[in-house]
């Protein structure tokens, strides 16, 4: 049985039954696209051109709501509006990390509503079960996909060794609703135990991803979109400040650069489906 590193993004679709998993396999296919663009800016309106900006060449626009100044309720329909108008799937970078009754809250409720607009979100697993359990209990009926965060892309991060086995253990116990990992790396042959599936596919959605430079002076790490899909085996390449850094009111160059990280993902994709 091959591996999900050299089973072609089609053939993994049809394995998986949560539909916010299928979507992105999905939207990758059709839009040829493994990258992921993170909008991290302050204002609406920018946060707003950017997507508008990369919409039509992103499989997923990764945000963190909670960094908008000017937040309101009405921002959410417009979000949606672009994920319609351009096919793109919406992962609320939330890193839920608190006791099942409260993540279940966070993600429900508050100002933000997290559940009810994006299609995955994330959790740190150290709570234990009990944290699927919660955002399960909110996720799962309105067929959202949860990503465990397994690994982290920076400097000295504790989440190495037994950590990130207990996590991938975690998300074999719920294959329901957990539907990969934030990581660095493939997670299949992670912990493995005897009577495990080995069949098991999960998606690896890898932040630090960059070309120009090898990290921000503030711990964030980079790799090259070949090193993390080719050589690493992750599934979809999230690049925040290297699609919008420089100057986030360029819309133009923005586009470029956006288009150059994905021809980058795609081709290393297919490299690693041919090898
Ligand atoms: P950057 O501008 O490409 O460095 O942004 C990376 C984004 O990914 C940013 O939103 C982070 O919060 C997020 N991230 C990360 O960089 N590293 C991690 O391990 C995790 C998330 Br988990």
């Amino acid at each position: 049985m091959p591996s999900a590193h050299s089973l072609s993004y089609a053939q993994r679709a049809e394995k998986h039954e949560n539909p916010a998993a299928r979507l992105l396999l999905e939207t990758i296919i059709r839009k040829e696209s493994n990258l992921a663009v993170s909008v991290d800016v302050t204002k609406s309106e920018d946060f707003l051109a950017i997507i508008d900006a990369v919409g039509p060449l992103v499989c997923l626009i990764k945000t963190h709501i909670d960094i908008l100044e000017d937040f309101d309720y009405g921002l959410i329909k417009k979000l949606e509006e672009l994920s319609q108008k351009h096919d793109f799937v919406i992962f609320e970078d939330r890193k839920f990390a608190d006791i099942g009754n409260t993540v279940a809250l966070q993600y429900s409720s508050g100002v933000h509503k997290i559940a009810s607009w994006s299609h995955i979100t994330n959790a740190h697993p150290v709570p234990g079960p009990s944290i699927i359990t919660g955002l399960a209990s909110v996720g799962l009926p309105l067929g959202r996909g949860l990503l465990l965060l397994a690994e982290m892309s920076t400097k000295g991060t504790l989440a190495t060794g037994g950590y990130t086995e207990e996590a991938v253990r975690l998300a074999r116990a719920n294959k329901k609703f957990v539907i990969g990992f934030i990581a660095q790396r493939r997670m299949d042959a992670v912990g493995l135990a005897h009577g495990d599936n080995e069949e098991d596919d999960f998606l690896i959605l890898t932040p630090g991803v960059g070309l120009e430079v090898k990290g921000d002076g503030m711990g964030q790490q980079y790799r090259t979109p070949d090193e993390v899909v080719r050589q690493s085996g992750c599934d979809v390449i999230i690049v925040g400040r290297g699609v919008y850094g420089a100057d986030f009111k360029n819309v133009e160059a923005i586009r470029a650069r956006a288009e150059k990280y994905r021809q980058e993902g795609w081709n290393a994709y297919l490299k690693r489906v041919e090898s």
